[in-house]
């Protein structure tokens, strides 16, 4: 399980472009993410490398807490 803090996720067209790009490299991947304290929390085997290019690869800039 890992945690991010993503600010600049701004509403949910930032959260389902972040899901998608993680669920693209890891379907069975577990995405939730909470606009109020703008963390991403991934429940994936995927290396942490890996979900960070994701969020990065999606445009925006992940925090691992
Ligand atoms: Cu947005």
């Amino acid at each position: 399980m890992y945690t991010f803090t993503v600010h600049d996720m701004m509403c949910n067209h930032c959260i389902m472009h972040i899901t998608q790009s993680i669920q693209a490299i890891d379907k069975s991947s577990k995405v939730q993410c909470n606009l109020d304290s703008k963390t991403v929390t991934v429940d994936s085997s995927l290396d942490i490398n890996q979900i960070i290019k994701a969020i990065k690869d999606a445009g925006y800039t992940p925090v691992a807490q």
